[in-house]
């Protein structure tokens, strides 16, 4: 990732003893760090990280459904679809607002974005083929960011913490419209209920590996488990978003595309068969399916708000211009 203001602002950042102690003190009590309690360089920068990668996500991640919004097959359905992306926006601003308490501004995350060198979650590089994938992205999708998410409300940094209370609740909504359409489409006509299954055999591999990699692979969960960033390693998440889906998917009357699926009565964990690791590192090197199509949008969109910017940077120096006026 390019080198970030709250990075920089961490390498510049002097030792102290105190700030330390207090830093640790919190962490052990399962306490909150605020923006202005000091803290140590790589806790801001792994928060860093994580949070502009997580805002990334959900403003690349309004593309695959918003080229569903004009073909919903009824009005309601297209009013549904378009509050739900327009949440996503939502949740996007409140992550770069959290993370600018960390000294980093929402410019140079986007800007970090669009030089493709900051991440965005993996399973929005993936194609919305037909209705029944709104479907899917509901209930497997937003299923997948609350099975993650809903542990991240606990987080030790309070703006994020905070941030994702509101995006758990509005993600809940989410997951229940998707599984509805589901539900509706399997319990429709042979036609619709292929159609729904098919976009589940789609989404389910892509949905799983949303939550990282496997822990043995992971580098950043143990720093980020010790300081109360993450809850629960990677493989423990997925396998909880599998009994979930194990358990819904019988409602659906669909099948999830896993033989391999079962509880473990030994580990108390439900187990699942192996994934193509080796996909998942293409998509993160930006060799996906939709990868390119999707920065090319957000650049064109960006582009685009050029003069949204512009006018409300001149708005704002003609109303400190202003103000100055009036306080002299
Ligand atoms: N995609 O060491 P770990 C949503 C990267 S929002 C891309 O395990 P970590 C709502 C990872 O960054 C979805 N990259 O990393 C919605 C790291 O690379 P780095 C987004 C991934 O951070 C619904 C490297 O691999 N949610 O869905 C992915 O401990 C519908 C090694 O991985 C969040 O961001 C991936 N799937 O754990 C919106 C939740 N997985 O940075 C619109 C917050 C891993 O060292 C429509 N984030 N990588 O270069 C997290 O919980 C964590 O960051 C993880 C990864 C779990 C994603």
């Amino acid at each position: 990732m390019a080198a970030l203001n709250g990075e920089t602002m961490a390498e510049n950042q002097p030792v102290d003893d105190a700030g330390q102690a207090n830093f640790d003190a919190v962490i052990a009590k399962d306490s909150r760090i605020e923006p202005k309690d000091w803290m140590p360089a790589d806790y801001r920068h792994a928060l860093v990280r994580q949070m502009s990668q997580h805002a990334h996500s959900e403003i690349i991640g309004m593309q695959p459904e918003a080229n569903w919004i004009t073909r919903a097959p009824s009005l309601k359905r297209k009013a549904i679809l378009m509050a739900k992306v327009q949440d996503e926006a939502g949740h996007g601003l409140y992550l770069y607002s959290a993370t600018e308490t960390l000294g980093t501004t929402r410019d140079e995350m986007t800007e970090a974005l669009l030089a493709g060198k900051a991440r965005y979650s993996s399973i929005f590089n993936y194609p919305t083929v037909s209705w029944a994938d709104m479907g899917a992205i509901g209930w497997m999708v937003d299923g997948a960011a609350i099975t993650n998410q809903v542990p991240l409300c606990r987080a030790s940094y309070g703006p994020y913490a905070r941030a994702m209370v509101r995006i758990c609740k509005e993600e809940s909504f989410h997951q229940r419209q998707g599984f509805e359409i589901l539900l509706e489409l399997s319990h429709g006509t042979p036609g619709q209920k292929a159609m729904a299954q098919d976009a589940v055999n789609r989404w389910y591999a892509p949905s799983l590996m949303m939550f990282g990699p496997p822990d043995a692979d992971s580098p950043n969960t143990s720093k980020s488990m010790a300081w109360n960033i993450k809850r629960f390693g990677n493989d423990e998440l997925r396998s909880r978003f599998v009994g979930m889906l194990a358990e819904q998917v019988k409602v659906l009357e669909l099948e999830l595309p896993d033989p391999d699926i079962r509880f473990n009565e030994d580990t108390k964990s439900w187990d699942y068969g192996p994934l193509d690791w080796a996909e998942f590192k293409e998509v993160l090197a930006g060799r996906g399916p939709c990868n390119a199509q999707r920065m090319e949008r957000r650049r064109a969109a960006h582009d685009d708000g050029a003069w949204v910017r512009e006018a409300a940077a001149a708005y704002a120096a003609k109303q400190s211009a202003s103000n100055d006026r009036e306080a002299a």
